[in-house]
């Protein structure tokens, strides 16, 4: 039985990515939301769990891990029945870890380093290398897709929910063109089948695109 408690607000896509995972595992789970705009990440209380200040934060049991993909990654091999969403094969789990460092350090950078700006200064102006962040971010998950249904293979892994919980949210700023990304749209289109897709990841990201889309220009 686990005893896990997951600390975040919806609109986060590491928040999100976290869900997925909770929810592909099926696992049981608190959720206690932080509200970062009214500075609830910066308490005494949370600063003593997570110093960095950042949601998501996982707390399973008196074990306090933050960072999405730790967590994603501490949750499977902790709770998985398989090791399908994050393969214990050195070379798959390698691949696999390469997109995680992906998500961590661009593709979710470039949406972090446009919206952290507005949310805490109300900058709106935008200048065009953060979108080009952007750009190469969806250029290189076009590639890294290929001919394949996810982003490590054939096979739907924690990757495909930190990087899809990102990619799903940027069209905040930039939206996906179907023209340039297609596998992108259709990647986006066969993870929104599983059943706990919408609900873990979709409403979120629609809150986020909602929030943000008509708030940046471009400079
Ligand atoms: N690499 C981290 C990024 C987490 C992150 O930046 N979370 C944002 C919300 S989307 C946050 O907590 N911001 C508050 C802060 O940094 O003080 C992860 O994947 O968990």
């Amino acid at each position: 039985m686990s005893n896990i408690v997951l600390y975040g607000i919806d609109i986060s896509p590491p928040v999100r990515a976290c869900l997925l995972t909770l929810r592909a595992l099926d696992l049981p789970y608190e959720y206690k939301n932080v509200d970062l705009l009214a500075g609830e990440h910066k308490t005494e209380e949370f600063l003593k769990k997570n110093p960095q200040h950042t949601v998501p934060l996982l707390d399973d049991d008196g074990t306090l891990i933050w960072d999405s993909h730790a967590i994603c990654c501490y949750l499977v091999d902790k709770y998985g029945k398989s090791d399908e969403l994050y393969p214990k094969d050195l070379v798959k789990r390698a691949h696999l870890e390469q997109r995680l460092y992906f998500d961590a350090s661009v593709l979710f950078m470039s949406l972090r380093n446009i919206c952290v700006p507005y949310f805490y200064k109300q900058v709106s102006e935008v200048p065009q290398e953060k979108i080009d962040n952007i750009i190469d971010g969806y250029t290189h998950l076009e590639k890294f897709l290929g001919d394949n249904p996810y982003v490590t293979g054939d096979t739907l892994t924690i990757a495909d929910f930190c990087c899809a919980a990102t990619a799903s949210s940027l069209p905040a700023m930039l939206p996906i063109d179907p023209e340039k990304y297609p596998k992108i749209i259709a990647w986006l289109a066969r993870l929104s089948e599983l059943p706990y897709y919408q609900e873990a990841n979709n409403e979120g990201a629609e809150k986020y695109i909602n929030i943000l889309k008509d708030v940046f220009t471009i400079v």
